[in-house]
C-alpha cells in the first residue's frame, strides 16, 4: 500500500516489488481528505500527485489497484480500502511504509488483526534520520538543540565539509541571512504548472466536494509529478538560490515567494528526495553559481529542522498534541480565516495564505505564529489552522513547528526561548508597516501597533517563568524597569484590544 505522502518509486514498501505478483493498493479517501478541513488545493495537490503517481507506476508495468473518492464502492477509510482489497485480492500480506502521522500508524497497527493478513511496516528510508536513529541521538541529552543534531547531519550526509571541518570554517551562517530588502529588489518569478486534463478532473472534484474549505482549488499551480518537481526545484537553484541567504527573513507585501525554494510540498508528498536537494544545492555552491551563506541557509533548513522536527514529534508523540506550557486557551480570532484584520502584516500573511496554501517561514512564525503568542491563543487551534491551511502541511512537521517553535507550548523543547516579537521586527524585515492603520512607533497610545503592547502584556504576563532564562533576560530586565504606569498603562490596552477582537469586532 502507498499512502497519499509516499508518492517516491523508491518507497520502502515498493523495494522489492515484484511486477508480476504484487498488487499496489492506492485509496483517495474522505477520511484523510476531511480529518481536518484542508485548504482546496492541498486535497487537489494529493489528489492529483496520485493519480499521476499510479499513472507512473503504471507505465513501468505495475498493476495498481486504485481507488477514487468518487467510486461508489469506497470505504472512504483507507482501513476499510486494506480490509477490502484484502477480501478481493487474498493477498499473502499487505507491506507499507510508516506513516507520517502518529493518527495514521495507530490505526495501522490495527490492520493485520482486522483483515487477518500480515501486515509488515517498513521504515520510511525517506527520512536521513530514522525514528531509532534519532531517539539514539536524543537519548541522555538534557536538551534537544537543532545545531548540534544539524552538525552531526552535515558530517554524516558528507555536506558542506572540509575534510571533518564545515566547509567555510562555520557552521552556520545565519547572521548573514538577516537582510533587510531593498525596495529596489524584485524577486524572478516562480513558475507555475498549468494542471493537465488529470489535475483539472481533480479540480473539479475538490470544487463540488468541498465547496466550503479555505481557499479556490482554481488557482492551483503546484508540481504534482516528479519531473515537475524537478522542473520546480532547477529554477530555484538557478534563479533564487544565491539570493536566498541574504532575504531568508524579508517579507513584502505582494511578494508572496520571494527567494524561498516552494519545494516542501514536493518534499513532502516524496516527489523530490531531500539529499538530493541538497546535493544539487552544493553543486551550485561548488560551482561558483551560489554563496555559501545561502547554500548552508538552505541546507540546513532540509537535513537541519526538518530532520530535527521529524524526531521530536515521533520522540513525543502522543503527549506533544497536548503540550500547552503557557496554559494559553484564547479561541482563534475569526481573521484567520478570512484575512479580514486592519493589521497589514497578518492581512497579509493570512491572504496570501488563503490564495497560494502558501506563507514562507517568517511570516508563518513571526506573524500568524507570534500574533498567536502573543495573544494567548489555545495551541489546539492554533494547530488545527496550520494543519489546514497550507499545501505542505502533515503533522509530524506543522506540530513541532507551531507548539513547539511559534507558540512555545512544548515549554522548550525545539528552541530555547519563544520568538515573541514586537512591530519594531515586522518594521524592520518588511515593508508592511508603511502599509497599515497602526502606528508602529505607538506603544500604548489609541492608534499604537497591537504587536507593541501584546509584546509586553505577554512578557509582564510570563515575567515570572521567564525570568530564569538567560535568552529572556533582556525584555523580563526591560518589563520589570518600565514605569508602574506605563504597565498598567500596556496591560489595559491589551485586554481591551484583546476584548474587541474576541467579541468579534475588525481589529
Ligand atoms: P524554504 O524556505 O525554501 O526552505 C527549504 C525547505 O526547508 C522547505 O521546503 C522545508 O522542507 C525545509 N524547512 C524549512 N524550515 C523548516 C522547518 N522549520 N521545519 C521543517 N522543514 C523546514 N513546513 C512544512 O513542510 N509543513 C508544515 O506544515 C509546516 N508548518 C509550519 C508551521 C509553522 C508555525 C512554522 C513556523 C513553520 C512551518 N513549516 C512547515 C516550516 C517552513 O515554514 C516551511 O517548510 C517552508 O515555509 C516551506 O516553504 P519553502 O519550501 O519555500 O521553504
Ligand atoms: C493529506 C491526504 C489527503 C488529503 N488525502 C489522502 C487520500 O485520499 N489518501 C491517502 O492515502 N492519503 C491522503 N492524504 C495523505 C495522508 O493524510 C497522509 O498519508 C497521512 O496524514 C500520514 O502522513
Ligand atoms: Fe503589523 Fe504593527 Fe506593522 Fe501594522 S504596524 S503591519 S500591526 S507590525
Amino acid at each position: 500500500m502507498v499512502l497519499g505522502d509516499q508518492l517516491s518509486t523508491g518507497i520502502a514498501a515498493l523495494s522489492d516489488i515484484d511486477p508480476p505478483h504484487d498488487v499496489v493498493l492506492m485509496a483517495e479517501v474522505m477520511a484523510e481528505c476531511t480529518y481536518v478541513p484542508h485548504h482546496a488545493q492541498k486535497i487537489v495537490l494529493v489528489l492529483s500527485a496520485m493519480r499521476h503517481f499510479a499513472a507512473a507506476l503504471r507505465a513501468r508495468g505495475i498493476r495498481v489497484d486504485y481507488m477514487a473518492l468518487d467510486d461508489p464502492a469506497n470505504t472512504q477509510t483507507l482501513r476499510g480500502e486494506v480490509l477490502r482489497a484484502a477480501a478481493r485480492l487474498k493477498p499473502d500480506g499487505v507491506v507499507v511504509t510508516e506513516p507520517g502521522e502518529w493518527r495514521v500508524l495507530q490505526d495501522m497497527l490495527g490492520w493485520e488483526d482486522a483483515a487477518g493478513v500480515p501486515v509488515e511496516i517498513r521504515d520510511d528510508d525517506r527520512f536521513l534520520c530514522s525514528r531509532a536513529g534519532f531517539r539514539g541521538w536524543a537519548r541522555d541529552r538534557r536538551q534537544l538543540r537543532m545545531e548540534f543534531f544539524y552538525r552531526e547531519m552535515r558530517r554524516r550526509c558528507d555536506l558542506l565539509m572540509d575534510g571533518d571541518a564545515p566547509a567555510g570554517g562555520r557552521w552556520n551562517f545565519d547572521p548573514e541571512n538577516r537582510k533587510r530588502l531593498p525596495a529596489k529588489i524584485a524577486p524572478p518569478p516562480v513558475p507555475r504548472f498549468a494542471p493537465d486534463a488529470v489535475t483539472r478532473a481533480v479540480i473539479g472534484l475538490v470544487a463540488t466536494r468541498f465547496p466550503d474549505n479555505m481557499g479556490g482549488a482554481e488557482g492551483f499551480a503546484l508540481p504534482v509529478t516528479a519531473a515537475d518537481a524537478q522542473a520546480a526545484l532547477k529554477d530555484f537553484i538557478a534563479h533564487r538560490l544565491p539570493d536566498f541567504g541574504d532575504w531568508q527573513d524579508a517579507m513584502k507585501s505582494g511578494e508572496p515567494t520571494l527567494f524561498h525554494s516552494l519545494i516542501s510540498t514536493s518534499l513532502n508528498l516524496g516527489l523530490l528526495e531531500p539529499l538530493a536537494i541538497c546535493r544539487a544545492a552544493q553543486a551550485a555552491w561548488c560551482a561558483g553559481h551560489a554563496p555559501l551563506n545561502a547554500v548552508e541557509g538552505f541546507i540546513r533548513q532540509i537535513i537541519g529542522w526538518r530532520e530535527f522536527v521529524r524526531g521530536v514529534y515521533w520522540l513525543h508523540m502522543p503527549g506533544y498534541a497536548v503540550l500547552n506550557t503557557l496554559e494559553a486557551t484564547r479561541r482563534l480570532p475569526a481573521f484567520y480565516w478570512t484575512g479580514e484584520t486592519r493589521m497589514q502584516c497578518l492581512r497579509a500573511a493570512i491572504g496570501q495564505t488563503i490564495e497560494h496554501a502558501y506563507a514562507h517561514h517568517i511570516q508563518r512564525l513571526m506573524v500568524t505564529g507570534n500574533f498567536a503568542l502573543l495573544a494567548g491563543i489555545d495551541p489546539d487551534e492554533v494547530d488545527r489552522w496550520y494543519l489546514c491551511v497550507y499545501a505542505d502541511a502533515y503533522e509530524w512537521v506543522e506540530m513541532p513547528n507551531t507548539r513547539g517553535m511559534a507558540l512555545f507550548a512544548d515549554g522548550g523543547i525545539v528552541g530555547s526561548k519563544p520568538y515573541a516579537a514586537s512591530g519594531a521586527y515586522i518594521n524592520r524585515m518588511s515593508d508592511y508597516c508603511g502599509r497599515c492603520a497602526y502606528d508602529v512607533k505607538d506603544a500604548v497610545g489609541a492608534n499604537a501597533c497591537p504587536l507593541n503592547f501584546l509584546y509586553w502584556d505577554f512578557i509582564g504576563r510570563h515575567a515570572e517563568r521567564f525570568a530564569g532564562n538567560p535568552r529572556m533576560a533582556m525584555p523580563v530586565r526591560g518589563w520589570g524597569a518600565m514605569a508602574g504606569g506605563k504597565r498598567d498603562a500596556i496591560r489595559a490596552r491589551a485586554a481591551a484590544f484583546l476584548e474587541s477582537m474576541d467579541s468579534g469586532e475588525t481589529v
